[in-house]
């Protein structure tokens, strides 16, 4: 198979991409922007013969439509991804979230192309602490920041584009991600970085917010089960039975450095801040038989720490005008 990898140079999608040519035969393109979030490096060392880069904006209708025709299926990872960056500027968020997902879905239309789309769980809204319920696939859509409200405009674009046109598209909704490559501005490695060059974590708020946490790599064997059984015009929900507060990952971060579990900081929260994330994957698990690997949180979160001490090349070149964006912010 031919796949477009949409996004490919970011986090989840260049571990997808490595995924892909461990698990399948299947060749890929790679459509990336290169932003502030995507790099050449992190897809070095994938053979030259099974994955090529074209550097271009997912929301250029004339570049995607002339690489969709070439293509057997579209996996759309890109995104502008950071709540926090989407609190200070809008714009982009639009432009390629909602934009850059129209454009994909215009060619996918146009030349009958498999389509798989990449969510977020915040399309839902948040949840009570003390709530038994999860998300699910029939939770409605209650978004809460301009990222999570673009991610959600962009799925209801593509079941509209179900409904209306017929086109084969599938979604998935996932919970956060944490592994290698993920950029210096997300919760755990900014701390795990500034751990390493002795900075104390910074908690939003009280820290007390519950995120659902999933390693990369099940994100993406998930997708990979999607994408070659799950049923057209579906959506189906990524979790791993996750959930930690975000106190919780300070705690375990500073006992991997041999800190004292207080030894933390409390940094100005940010605006509208979501409180909890619950995924129920009922769905994919038993329709189509998917399980996670990673079930041991403490020891992905190690191994993902020793990722950082090993890739410090890969992460330095961003970590002062990241962090000197947050110190502006207070946080
Ligand atoms: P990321 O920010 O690390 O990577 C995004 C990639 O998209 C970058 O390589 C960037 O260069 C590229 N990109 C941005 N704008 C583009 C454009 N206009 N045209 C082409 N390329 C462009 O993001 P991520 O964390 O890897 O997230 C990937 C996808 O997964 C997103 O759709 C996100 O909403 C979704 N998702 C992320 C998480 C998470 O925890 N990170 C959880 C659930 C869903
Ligand atoms: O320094 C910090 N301190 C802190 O307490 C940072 C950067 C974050 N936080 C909190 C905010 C959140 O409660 O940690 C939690 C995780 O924050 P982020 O890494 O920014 O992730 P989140 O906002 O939950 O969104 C992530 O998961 C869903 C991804 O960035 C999204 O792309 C995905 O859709």
């Amino acid at each position: 198979m031919r796949l477009l990898v949409t996004g490919g140079a970011g986090f989840i999608g260049s571990n997808f991409v490595r995924q892909v040519v461990e698990r399948t035969d299947d060749r890929v393109t790679v459509l990336d922007k290169l932003t502030y979030a995507g790099s050449r490096e992190s897809l070095a060392g994938l053979p030259e013969d099974r994955v090529s880069l074209v550097v271009g904006d997912v929301a250029d209708s004339e570049l995607v439509d002339s690489l969709v025709a070439e293509h057997d299926a579209v996996v759309h990872f890109a995104a502008e991804s950071h709540n926090d960056n989407s609190l200070v500027g809008p714009r982009p968020f639009l432009d390629t979230n909602i934009i850059g997902t129209f454009a994909l879905l215009e060619a996918v239309r146009k030349h009958d192309v498999r389509y798989h789309h990449i969510s977020t769980d915040e399309v839902y809204g948040d949840l009570e602490l003390d709530d038994p319920q999860r998300f699910t696939e029939s939770t409605p859509y209650n978004p809460s920041s301009p990222y999570s409200s673009t991610k959600a405009g962009s799925d209801l674009l593509v079941r509209a584009w179900v409904r209306s046109f017929g086109v084969r598209a599938t979604i998935s909704n996932c919970s956060n991600n944490y592994g290698p490559f993920q950029h210096v501005e997300k919760f755990i490695p900014r701390q795990i970085t500034g751990l390493i060059d002795g900075i104390r974590p910074r908690l939003y708020g009280e820290g007390l917010n519950v995120r659902d946490w999933i390693h990369v790599d099940d994100h993406n064997s998930a997708v990979l089960t999607i994408l070659e059984s799950g049923r057209i015009g579906e959506t189906y929900l990524i979790g791993a039975d996750g959930e930690k507060s975000n106190r919780e990952v300070v705690e375990a971060l500073l006992q991997l450095f041999g800190r004292a579990p207080d030894d933390f900081e409390h940094v100005t929260d940010r605006p509208g801040h979501d409180l909890r994330y619950a995924i129920d994957a009922t769905k994919l698990r038993t329709e189509l038989g998917w399980t996670p690997q990673f079930s041991d949180f403490s020891a992905g979160l190690e191994d993902t720490v020793r990722w950082y001490r090993e890739n410090e090349d890969w992460w330095r070149p961003a970590k002062a005008a990241t962090e000197a964006k947050y110190a502006a912010a207070g946080q």
